[in-house]
């Protein structure tokens, strides 16, 4: 006979069938003896970290049991019981940990940094806070497809401190989307207690302030999570709208095995020990005559099995052979470029106009594009680009978002695991670096870690001259640039930006797009009025010539061409780049090795700029057809200062035409 102890959780049956409470059991069981068997091999050397979720497994298994399997589930490092509830087979579970081809990320990412479409499962990255707003966008695709699904993210208590909890906890509210927050608060975030970590008395409270609903739960009471989250969801399903749960429990381990657990209270651990989730509704269910000796042998048994014959097939699969290609292919979702020429009607139009109408024909084009941003609905954004939008595509894809760039560019991301396009307007390419982190870690490196694409353009309005100072003048591409998994477009004439925002669009990849606000109203052109795409990484000549390349982009072609204007004299090669990422390398190499001479001109200022990397790629690509060092043009290094005397001194362009002349009489 086992062991039986009297239970130390009070349970309520409520109406679930034996059946029922069994798998309920069953379902905590395996990620505990997955987890055992873990950390045998953490301490044999056979796996390298482990996060454990044990004395947790009530939460991931109640929560992932009271969502369909159509549904989204966004887990943390701890919801092991999210992944085998859903009934991911343990060889590739296992084959994801051990960084294995037929593991989630192809050896790119460890533990659980993985999503699969195949599940509805879309896991962290490791900033923890992100997948909040990402949960809110596929949140969003739901609500706007009509389709009643619910959708669950999971977060520390440690994690509710991140910005991104509040802006996500906020964005969900104010569009009421049909979200379930659910904190684990499990005492420790890394050695923090929760005293020094938050200072009220129950995070849930924390509902009230975002105006949603929120409830405590026993975390670790599996009936009591299963039943009350089932119910939720049934509820939030007829009427979308979010709802926080904080669910109490502890965190039993270190916060990964190799760090401890020294400064954790004994009387604390052992007061959570003995309301084990597992142990304890294994009691109740003796206790019912539910369970018997048998049940819970042939269960043990069944999985102890599963797992061993999963690890040994985990354990045999070869391991990867490192191939450049396959890792440079994979940072991209692969797009086939569809040329769709112009008509020959032309308007003539400003560069502001031309983005404006492209980005209206592309709404017209794609029925499931978004587009988000502050004040861009019925006040058309502070440029008035999206003037008009609302009246012709409606609130619900015109989206005015509050201030959050951030959870906006997550609920890109969520909208692109949902299947959907997004757009999303900074109001000035300064304030991107509230929404950097997602950028650069979640969109850009979403591909390439486990083959969801981000399909998010984020309209970049940049660019001094404007007399408007340090936080509203920056051009700041190269922060951009440096970073493999986006593509960065940057053109100088309404032509190109029509055809060239088409196609950031139709590119499933995230995408930058930026717009020089200096040109938004200066530069006129001709523009084919229909709907047409101009191809990335092609760069434009803009004069011909024999002594030199100029090559640059944004404003800086438009500083060039006057220079250019006024001196006849000079036989140049004006090369617009249009598109920095991917690169027209091709065009300037060819360039360089006919006139012998390269000037960069970037309006940003010089170090670490794109300027000095092709500065570099001539050095090492054209050395010998060089008649004089690649010269490299750029604004000064301090911020952009405001006032327009200080403004002029500070920006390249009046250093342009004597540094060219140098370089011509070299
Ligand atoms: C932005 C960021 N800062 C710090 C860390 C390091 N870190 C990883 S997990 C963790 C603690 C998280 O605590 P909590 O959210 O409560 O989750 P728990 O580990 O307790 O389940 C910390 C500090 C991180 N991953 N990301």
């Amino acid at each position: 006979m086992p062991t039986i102890t009297k239970s130390n959780i009070d349970y309520d049956k409520r109406n679930l069938s034996d059946k029922a409470l069994l798998k309920l059991y069953y379902n905590m069981l395996k990620p505990r003896l997955i987890e055992e068997k873990m950390l045998i091999l953490l301490r044999q050397g056979k796996i390298s970290k482990w996060f454990s979720g044990i004395g947790q497994e009530a939460i991931s298994v109640g929560v992932t049991m009271a969502l369909k399997p159509s549904e989204y589930i966004l887990p943390m490092h701890r919801n092991l019981g999210v992944f085998t509830t859903r009934e991911i087979p343990l060889h590739r579970l296992f084959c994801q940990w051990q960084g294995k081809a037929s593991g989630f990320t192809k050896g790119r990412d460890r533990s659980f940094h993985f999503g699969t479409q195949d599940y509805n499962i879309v896991g962290m990255i490791s900033h923890l806070g992100p997948q909040l707003g990402v949960a809110d966008g596929i949140a969003l695709a739901n609500l706007l497809k009509k389709n009643g699904q619910v959708t669950a993210v999971f977060t520390g208590e440690g994690g509710t401190s991140e910005g991104d909890f509040h802006e996500a906890l906020n964005v969900a509210s104010v569009w009421q989307l049909p979200v379930i927050f659910c904190i684990e608060n499990n005492g420790y975030g890394l050695s923090t207690p929760t005293n020094e970590q938050y200072h009220c008395k129950h995070l849930a409270d924390r509902g009230k302030g975002y105006g949603m609903d929120s409830f405590i739960l026993d975390g670790n009471n599996i009936i009591e999570t299963y039943s009350k989250v089932k119910k939720l969801a049934e509820s939030i399903r007829k009427r979308p709208r979010p709802i926080l749960i904080e669910f109490k429990t502890f965190r039993r381990r270190g916060h990964e095995e190799a760090s401890g657990t020294k400064y954790v209270p004994q009387e604390l651990m052992s007061e959570w020990e003995a309301k084990d989730p597992i142990e304890n509704f294994r009691s109740y269910l003796f206790s019912k005559k539910i369970l018997s000796a048998e049940i819970e042998d042939q269960y043990t048994s069944e999985i102890k099995a599963e797992i061993d014959a999963a690890l040994d097939s985990a354990y045999a699969e070869e391991n990867i052979i490192p191939n450049e290609t396959i890792e440079l292919n994979d940072v991209y979702k692969q797009f086939e470029y569809q040329d769709i020429k112009p008509n020959s009607n032309v308007k003539e139009l400003r560069l502001i106009d031309a983005i404006s109408e492209g980005l209206r024909q592309s709404m017209e084009k794609h029925k499931d594009l978004v587009i988000m941003g502050q004040d861009i609905a019925e006040y058309g954004g502070v440029f008035k680009i999206t003037e008009g939008f609302v009246e012709q595509f409606g609130k619900d894809r015109v989206r005015n978002t509050p201030i959050c760039e951030s959870a906006i560019v997550e609920v890109g991301m969520g909208l692109s695991i949902a299947g959907m396009k997004s757009v999303v307007e900074m109001q000035f390419s300064d304030f991107v670096t509230s929404g950097f982190n997602p950028i650069v870690n979640y969109l850009a490196k979403s591909h390439y870690r486990w083959e969801q694409n981000a399909d998010v353009v984020v309209r970049m309005p940049c660019g001094a001259g404007v007399a408007a100072g340090p936080f509203h003048s920056q051009t700041n591409e190269a922060w951009f640039t440096k970073t493999p998994g986006l593509k960065v477009v940057y053109p100088a004439f309404p032509y190109d930006a029509k055809g060239l925002l088409a196609t950031a669009i139709n590119d499933p990849n995230p995408v930058l797009f930026f717009e020089h606000k200096a040109l938004y109203r200066s530069i006129r052109q001709d523009v084919p009025t229909d709907y047409f795409t101009l191809p990335f990484g092609q760069a434009a000549l803009l004069t011909e010539g024999e002594s030199v390349s100029i090559i640059t982009y944004g404003a800086g072609v438009h500083w060039a061409l006057e220079v250019l204007e006024n001196n006849s004299d000079i036989s140049a090669d004006l090369i617009d780049l249009r598109t920095l990422q991917p690169l027209d390398k091709e065009a300037i190499i060819n360039s360089v090795k006919k006139t012998g001479k390269a000037i960069i001109l970037q309006e940003d200022s010089l170090f670490g700029g794109i300027a000095s990397d092709i500065s570099a790629m001539l050095m090492e690509e054209c050395f010998e057809h060089l008649d004089a060092p690649v010269k490299r043009v750029a604004s000064m290094e301090t911020p952009i200062p405001f006032i327009g005397q200080l403004e002029d001194q500070y920006l390249a362009k009046g250093k342009f035409e004597s540094a060219l002349r140098d370089l011509l009489s070299y």
